[in-house]
């Protein structure tokens, strides 16, 4: 199975202190937000830390592929919203990363990970957007798709992680709906307008329901995750709540969806879908998706570029501490 080195851990039970470890389950079961300064196992800090620091670099890459369409938004308003969405993207991904900085890895040492390819960033934003159609996609589903996960992440047990979804979850709501606005006002618009919405769906459909992660019986980090109440709810059960939710909004305006086996299940009251390519889905993990090495490059020049600005704001700082010091 596929994972990073940094989630390779011994077994936890055997390298903790035994009482501490248990007083620590304790407060998890009991719905305590465990904070920076308290005692946690060492998987505990490596787990969260992975797992967002990974989410902070999605919100950073994943505002590359609209990025690319706020200089042809079709009017002044869109491209308003458009970046107006943008810009919260990155106070998504700064908010995650200070709360993956307190448990003690530097942000410095997260954005190496992310440029040396041994983080990763959710494998959504490596398809291309190809046409306007797509900001309404990507609004609708993808944004779709991180409510649907983040808001249960409201209450994951580390409580700086808790707090940082309460705003990121209000801001992805607006998101959701600027996306499915668009798609209703390409829906109802010209038969060309119709065809690029169902075009964009046809493309992000699958991509998004990949978004929630390897069935349960392949994911190797959910079972000790939802132990400790990092996940509050396993990859396939968020799936299959948001093809429930997401199916009548898509049928309201028209569209029609790409996958042969969707049909609703009288019996389960749920949708039954086909299997996704979980070799594309693995590829795309690799770093093999089709857009990926033109996002690490704009990563990575975007680091380069800026590092004028880090040292002007180093320069400022130690002025200000000597200033402080003489005074
Ligand atoms: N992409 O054992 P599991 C957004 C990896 S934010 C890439 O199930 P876990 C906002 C996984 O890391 C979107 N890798 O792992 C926005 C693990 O490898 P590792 C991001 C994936 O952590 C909208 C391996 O596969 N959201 O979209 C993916 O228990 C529009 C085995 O998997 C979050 O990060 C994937 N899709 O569950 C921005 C939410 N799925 O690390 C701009 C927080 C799995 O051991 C525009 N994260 N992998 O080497 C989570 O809830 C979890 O980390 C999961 C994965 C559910 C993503």
């Amino acid at each position: 199975m596929y994972t990073t080195e940094l989630q390779k851990t011994k077994a936890v039970d055997g390298i903790e202190d035994p009482e501490k470890l248990a007083a620590f389950e304790a407060r998890v079961a009991a719905d305590e937000f465990i904070e920076p300064k308290d005692w946690m196992p060492e998987a505990y800090r490596r787990t969260l830390t992975r797992q967002i620091s990974q989410h902070a670099h999605s919100e950073i890459v994943g505002m590359l592929p609209e990025g690319n369409w706020i200089g042809r938004a079709p009017s002044l308003r869109r491209k308003a919203i458009l970046l107006a969405k943008v810009q919260d993207e990155a106070g998504h991904g700064l908010y995650l990363y200070s709360a993956a900085e307190t448990l003690g890895t530097s942000r410095e040492e997260m954005i190496e990970a992310l440029h040396s390819g041994k983080a990763k960033y959710s494998t959504i934003f490596n398809y291309p957007t190809l046409t306007w159609a797509d900001m309404g996609a990507i609004g609708w589903l993808v944004d779709g798709a991180a409510i649907m996960n983040q808001v249960p992440l409201q209450r994951t047990s580390y409580g700086p992680y808790a707090r940082a979804m309460v705003r990121v979850c209000k801001e992805e709501s607006f998101h959701q709906r600027q996306g499915y606005e668009i798609m209703m006002a390409m829906c109802a618009g010209t038969p060309e307008q119709k065809r690029m919405a169902q075009d964009a769906l046809d493309r992000w459909w699958f991509p998004s329901l990949m978004m929630f992660g390897p069935p349960d019986d392949d994911s190797p980090n959910t079972a000790q995750s939802m132990r400790w109440r990092i996940k509050r709810d396993t990859n396939d059960a968020l799936r299959q709540k948001f093809v429930d939710i997401t199916v009548p909004q898509g049928e309201a305006i028209g569209l029609t969806f790409p996958d042969p086996d969707l049909k609703w299940n009288e019996e389960r009251g749920a949708y039954d879908f086909g299997i996704l390519d979980w070799e594309e889905f693995y590829a795309v993990v690799r770093g093999e998706g089709p857009v990926a090495k033109e996002r690490m490059k704009a990563r990575r020049d975007a680091w380069e570029e800026g590092a004028w600005v880090r040292e002007a704001a180093d320069a400022y700082a130690a002025k200000h501490a000597e200033k402080k010091a003489a005074a």
